[in-house]
């Protein structure tokens, strides 16, 4: 194994022998960071045995699994969260230290404090060639529109903020709104990142889109209308999600027409994010209402596919259904291979790093769900996988604000907002 000293706070290196992470901790490693997918080769530890070694030895251990051609913003981002998070110097290897050495390099640039043009000459003063590494830091500054993640570790869901490099109009995507059921807290958190980040790149909220009524967290939705005046919308099936809803909630002054959005998008409605073309695909399955947003080369598909190691999402809540899911993927891979593909959950299988971009390629090719799969196997595979999930734990909190396009309940006489239950409504009890 070959280690190289980037920094005192980075060193990079091929594959080391989990039996020596004791020394590395002795040396005064606080973080071992690998970057390798599992089997690339035979006799390859794992992320099993290198995480066992890492806690053993007293080293945090961190999963960030990628291929060259493979890496996405969520690596780079997750990267460098490791090195800033690190208590102490972190060790970070692949199969030769190049990997780890071009995640570094790549979110140096990022974050302004590399040039692209220094990235070749750096990777050769430490005996690495980071050409793969300048391509890929090309090839993204082509790209529209610019996609950014907010991965969101409370409910595993994915925010985006999707831009247009022209004219610096943007779209947000499935944003959340923080809430604690034990203490009944509600919060900004997260949508406040997201306002930081559109202030600081000097953005204007044009659409502010969900793909379906959540049924796992808040939507921010409202919140961020309130604070950017931009438009919001979901799909206009969201109406019989409101009286599904109305009926199990027992509620009749909820409104079930979809007012509470500007705008309810039907299949192949078409709208645009400044000058980037977006159109709309229904992909109901996961819920009634579900929707897909394609914009630019890029298709918002939240809870129909996961990360290709992930699979699919589940298809058993009310008004789901694992063949109309089937039927709405399928429109979905019917895409151009290359379509930069984002998805809304990441459960991080493995305990791996979170990771939402893949492609409609590496889908078909690559999602055990989806692969040489056809529909009666996928209905068998998803319904037997349902009948195991407990519901969510915010599915009766969630859907009271989500089918209201995330306004809260409205205060009661004492000022205080008000959540309210069924008991014995739903199936999916957790014992
Ligand atoms: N443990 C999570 C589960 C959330 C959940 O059920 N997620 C849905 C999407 S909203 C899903 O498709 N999960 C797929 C799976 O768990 O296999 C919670 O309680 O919130
Ligand atoms: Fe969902």
């Amino acid at each position: 194994m070959n280690a190289t000293r980037i920094s005192d706070r980075l060193t990079v290196a091929g594959q080391p022998d989990p039996a020596m992470f004791g020394q590395l901790a002795a040396e005064g490693y606080k973080v071992l960071l690998n970057a390798r997918p599992d089997g690339e080769e035979p006799g390859q530890p794992g992320n099993k045995v290198e995480g066992q070694a890492a806690k053993d030895s007293g080293l945090d251990y961190v999963f960030v699994p990628v291929t060259g051609p493979g890496i996405t913003e969520a690596d780079v981002q997750a990267f460098q969260k490791t090195i800033r998070d690190a208590k102490g110097p972190v060790f970070a290897h692949c199969k030769s230290g190049m990997r780890a050495l071009a995640l570094y390099a790549i979110g140096e640039v990022l974050d302004g404090r590399m040039k692209r043009d220094e990235v070749e000459p750096f990777g050769r003063s430490h005996g690495f060639d980071l050409t793969g590494a300048v391509r890929w830091l090309d090839r993204e500054a082509k790209r529209s529109p610019v996609i950014k993640g907010f991965f969101d570790p409370r409910t595993w869901s994915i925010q985006y903020v999707v831009t247009d490099p022209a004219t610096k109009h943007c779209a947000i995507v499935d944003p959340v709104y923080d809430f604690d059921e034990k203490s009944g807290s509600t919060g900004t958190g997260n949508a406040d990142a997201i306002l930081n980040y559109i202030e600081a790149e000097g953005l204007t909220v044009e659409w502010i889109l969900d793909t379906h009524p959540h049924a796992d967290h808040f939507s921010a939705a409202h919140y961020l209308k309130q604070k950017t005046g931009a438009k919001t919308a979901i799909g206009s099936h969201v109406v019989d999600v409101q009286k599904l809803w109305q009926g199990i909630y027992n509620w009749p002054e909820l409104r079930t027409d979809g007012s509470q959005w500007d705008r309810l998008f039907s299949a192949g409605d078409t709208f645009t994010v400044g000058s980037v073309k977006a159109r709309v695909l229904f992909s109901p399955g996961h819920t009634l209402a579900s929707i897909s947003y394609v914009i630019g080369d890029a298709v918002f598909v939240h809870d129909t596919i996961f990360m290709p190691d992930s699979g699919t999402a589940r298809a058993d809540f009310p008004g789901g259904s694992a063949k109309v899911l089937w039927a709405s993927i399928q429109e979905i891979l019917s895409l151009p291979d290359e379509t930069r593909v984002f998805t809304g959950h990441d459960y991080q299988p493995g305990g791996r790093n979170p990771k939402w971009e893949s492609t409609v390629g590496e889908q078909k090719r690559l999602n055990p769900h989806l692969a040489g799969m056809d529909e009666k196997r996928f209905v068998a595979l998803r319904d037997a996988r349902d009948k195991t999930l407990p519901m969510p734990k915010l599915i009766l909190h969630a859907l009271q604000i989500n089918t209201r396009g995330g306004r809260l309940p409205e205060p009661e006489a004492n000022g205080r907002r008000y959540l309210k239950f069924p008991l014995d409504a739903l199936e999916g009890a957790a014992w």
